[in-house]
């Protein structure tokens, strides 16, 4: 596919607007196809470090084996396996993301999610709860592996939300998500689906509110190759993170940052929705280097 320059314009303005935009089309069905069957086949082959199937969850009387047992998340693929590393530095997401951003980004992070049919989803929360970049954000590439709707657990965005500083973590339904924390979201403020075609890619801001539902198909996996990446002025990101790569693979000296601090709750002041920064006593479920999840 051929990026114009007007495309990108554009890319970087919707982007700027809403905190995301939908690159369609960005790979091709014959690099999806190579994708699945590369992932399915490590996925095969056996367990891997970070794999994550999710937090236990109470199953009450349904005695139905939890799909992510069999298909756990994977993670940081790039540090051993080289198509994930390539994918990662992909020049057409630099170049999508450099429009965007005025600066080319560092790249952190791979995820490789099989969501299943009958998979649960992954509760609202903004990545850079996780990353900790300072100073600015981070921002992440979803690839759509296969085509996905509200049935199989696309995902779900809060257009805007990415203006609003990091918001105080509760709990998570753990019967419909597989992470255990997510951002309460006002009711005025819209969660919306964002329906892809496999190849189509998701560019979204570290900020914005954003997650997925369980995949209530019978029969379709959802599966989504992600990476993150931080913007390019950054100086320090979480441990977890390192070590950190420019967009031509070789390294970066980045600090480390910790996480903690301020975040944002929900209050109401003289009738209007307002956000009051507090430093919670115990932030729930934050460990100094949060390993699970961005
Ligand atoms: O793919 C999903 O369901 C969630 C992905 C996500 O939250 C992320 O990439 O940060």
């Amino acid at each position: 596919m051929t990026l114009s320059h007007n495309d990108l314009l554009r890319y970087a303005a919707d982007y700027q607007r809403d905190g995301f935009v939908v690159v369609r089309g960005l790979f091709s069905s014959q690099e999806v196809a190579h994708y699945i069957d590369h992932f399915m086949e490590l996925r095969r082959q056996g367990s891997h470090e970070g794999d994550f199937a999710g937090v236990p969850f109470d199953t009450g009387d349904n005695h139905t084996p939890d799909p992510l047992q069999q298909y756990p998340r994977m993670i940081h693929m790039h540090r051993w396996d080289d198509a994930s590393l390539r994918w990662m530095i992909d020049q057409r997401i630099d170049t999508v993301m450099s429009a965007i951003l005025g600066i080319s980004p560092y790249a952190v992070q791979t995820m490789l999610y099989f969501k299943p049919p009958g998979a649960r989803g992954q509760a609202l929360h903004q990545d850079q709860y996780y990353l900790r970049v300072q100073p600015g954000t981070c921002m992440a590439a979803w690839l759509a592996l296969d085509d996905c709707d509200e049935a199989n657990g696309c995902m779900q965005i809060v257009p805007g939300s990415h203006n609003l500083p990091l918001l105080c973590t509760v709990p998570a339904d753990t019967t419909q998500s597989f992470t255990d924390v997510m951002v309460p979201v006002p009711e005025d403020m819209p969660v919306a689906p964002v329906v892809m075609r496999a190849g189509d890619m998701l560019f979204f801001n570290g900020q914005l509110i954003h997650g997925s539902f369980p995949n209530t198909s019978n029969d379709r996996f959802r599966r989504s190759l992600i990476g993150h990446y931080i913007v390019g002025e950054a100086e320090k990101v979480a441990k977890y993170y390192h070590p950190v790569m420019r967009m031509d693979g070789s390294e970066v000296t980045l600090g480390v940052s910790k996480s903690g601090g301020e975040c944002g709750v929900w209050v109401d002041q003289d009738g209007e929705r307002a956000i009051e920064m507090t430093t919670p006593q115990r932030r729930t479920a934050v460990a100094e280097d949060p390993p699970l999840i961005a």
